[in-house]
């Protein structure tokens, strides 16, 4: 099947394929949830990073958790907003890579995470690698290989 068999594809390097962390939108686990809301709608993306002050990463957080977090049982408790923290909200159970992972594996794991968190040996947050770079390097592969 065209060029998606081709070595230099599925051994590429992450690192040709990352959005550096200084553009990746992200919030820190101290802030407040309303923060994170402004952040995730300014910024237009549905589910962002967290770090912490030393610029590790923690997890991540999206609008539905925040909304998720601030339903009542008989409304939305918008008072919560600025009283609840994203560390108290945010995910902490998903994979990340490094840039000596396997270009192949991190193919994989996109085909259930829109994005995936890149981190160095000691946590730090390096960028994200997501499904729109690589399905646009594919696109280009398909087209040169025709
Ligand atoms: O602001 C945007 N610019 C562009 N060029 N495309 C966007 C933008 N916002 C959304 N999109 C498109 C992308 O194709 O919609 C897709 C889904 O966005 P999402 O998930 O639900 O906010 C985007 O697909 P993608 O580029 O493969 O990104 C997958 C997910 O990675 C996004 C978002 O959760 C995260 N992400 C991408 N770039 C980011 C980011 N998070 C923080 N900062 C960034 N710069
Ligand atoms: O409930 C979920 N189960 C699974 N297995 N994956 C999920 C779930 N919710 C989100 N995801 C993952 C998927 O990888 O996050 C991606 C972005 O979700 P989204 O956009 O921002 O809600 C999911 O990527 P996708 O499966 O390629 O789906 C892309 C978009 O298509 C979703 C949503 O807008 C829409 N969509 C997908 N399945 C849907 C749906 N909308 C309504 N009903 C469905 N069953």
């Amino acid at each position: 099947m065209f060029s998606l068999h081709s070595k230099a594809f599925l051994e590429a390097n992450i690192a040709d394929f990352i959005i550096p962390s200084e553009k990746v939108a992200h919030v820190q686990r101290a802030n407040t949830l309303e923060h994170a809301l402004l952040v995730l709608t300014k910024s237009g993306y549905s589910s962002i990073p967290v770090l912490d002050p030393q610029f590790r990463l923690q997890g991540l957080i999206s609008s539905s958790m925040i909304t998720d977090s601030i339903l009542g049982l008989e409304q939305i408790e918008f008072d919560q907003l600025d009283k609840k923290k994203v560390e108290e909200v945010m995910d902490t159970g998903f994979p990340t890579i490094s840039l000596q992972t396997q270009f192949k594996k991190a193919l994989k794991l996109l085909i259930d995470h829109p994005f995936l968190c890149v981190v160095d040996d000691e946590g730090l947050f390096e960028g994200i690698m997501t499904r729109r770079v690589i399905l646009k390097q594919l696109n280009q592969n398909l087209h040169s290989a025709e």
